[in-house]
């Protein structure tokens, strides 16, 4: 298994449309392998293939706290087969736009279908912050970026803080 670099905003990369996954086979799988210890390594509780810069629709996920025994999702070709009328607010971050955080309003409970690491088609019901992070990584896959749900106001502000933070950085190394 090998770290690979994440793709940061304003990249165009994160903007792009990522692309069914005809078979999971040997290649899928050590992309899993590598984007889990990519996710660990962050640590995020999520990642999604294009933040690797690879537009293919695969998914790591593991909500499991500190102390608690590993829990790892991978979500292929996910769809949303159902979400509620009702939505809930979570205070949302991204690697792909660090130490940037803003409340986001999602559908609440979502049930979704998807390969698993086998190629064996599931579907699972999810809620609560589980429900928020499908969602969250599901949007990668369009394209989209969690500051797209919020206003162009707010949207502007999270880039340009992250880009100030970036010449701060550099200028200290
Ligand atoms: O690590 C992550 N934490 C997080 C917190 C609240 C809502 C969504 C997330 S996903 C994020 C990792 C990431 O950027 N996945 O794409
Ligand atoms: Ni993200």
């Amino acid at each position: 298994m090998s770290r690979l670099p994440i793709i940061t905003a304003p990249d165009p990369r994160l903007k792009v449309h990522s692309a069914i996954v005809p078979v999971v086979d040997d290649a899928v799988r050590r992309l899993i392998d590598d984007m889990m210890e990519t996710m660990y390594n962050a640590p995020g509780i999520g990642l999604a293939a294009i933040q690797v810069g690879v537009p293919k629709r695969v998914i790591v996920m593991d909500l499991a706290r500190d102390g608690e025994p590993p829990a790892p999702l991978h979500l292929v070709n996910p769809e949303i087969v159902w979400a509620a009328d009702e939505d809930a607010v979570y205070e949302e971050g991204c690697l792909s736009l660090p130490d940037q955080y803003a409340e986001v309003s999602r559908p609440a409970e979502i049930e979704i279908a998807y390969l698993d690491y086998h190629g064996q088609a599931l579907r699972l019901k999810a809620e609560g912050l589980k429900a928020v992070c499908i969602q969250h990584e599901m949007d990668h896959l369009e394209g989209i970026l969690f500051v797209d749900h919020l206003s162009a106001l707010k949207r502007n502000m999270i880039l340009r803080r992250l880009l100030k933070q970036r010449r701060l950085n550099v200028a200290d190394a």
